[in-house]
């Protein structure tokens, strides 16, 4: 399912966002960027070793920031890590911190002139979002960024599973009809 925004498209894909061929592919890290399970595992083990030692390098990156490094081994040149919040209740700063994480990755896109970006549902794995609620955060946090932001062409959701992926079309359904 895709949408233009200006001149630019989001759309969403079932798959693996580590075989994805845009510029720049982001991970659903933790603070201190030295890898994990989920799509973190799956980045670092298909991306190879290169990833991490950038990361050591980088020391960290506190919840709702970003930070940038190369593909290693991946399709995409570049690695946006990222870390969403861990959900308690809602209530805790959580979907702020959500959008966050959603604007952060893409400012070093663009300062970093990448044209083409895949997000996977941030926080929705180990750190418990609820996915609906995710995803009606990240679908409006990125489409009100393209309206604001010439330069990013490509922005792809990358859901893995299904059932994930009917529930961001629900959503991005839902945004197009009501035109907010
Ligand atoms: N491609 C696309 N999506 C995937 C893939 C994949 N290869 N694998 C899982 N997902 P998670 P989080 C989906 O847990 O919730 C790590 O240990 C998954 O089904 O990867 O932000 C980090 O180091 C879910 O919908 O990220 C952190 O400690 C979504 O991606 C912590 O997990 C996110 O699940 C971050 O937790």
């Amino acid at each position: 399912m895709k949408m233009t925004i200006q001149k630019a498209i989001l759309e969403l894909a079932e798959g693996d966002i580590t075989l994805q061929d845009t510029e720049a592919i982001v991970n659903a890290a933790n603070t201190t960027l030295l890898g994990g399970g989920g799509v973190d595992g799956a980045i670092h083990r298909a991306g190879g070793p290169q990833i991490l030692e950038e990361c050591k390098w980088i020391g960290g990156c506190p919840t709702g920031e970003a930070r940038i490094t190369t593909g290693g081994r991946l399709k995409a040149r570049y690695v946006i890590h990222t870390v969403g919040p861990v959900y308690r209740d809602g209530r805790h700063g959580e979907p702020e911190l959500l959008a966050s994480a959603y604007r952060s990755s893409l400012n070093l896109a663009s300062q970093h002139k990448i044209k083409s970006v895949a997000f996977p549902s941030i926080s929705t794995g180990a750190y418990g979002y609820p996915m609906e609620a995710a995803a009606q955060i990240a679908l409006t946090t990125v489409r009100n960024y393209l309206e604001g932001h010439l330069g990013i062409r490509l922005v792809r959701f990358v859901l893995f599973g299904t059932m994930a992926y009917e529930v961001y079309e629900r959503v991005l359904r839902a945004m197009r009809e009501e035109g907010r």
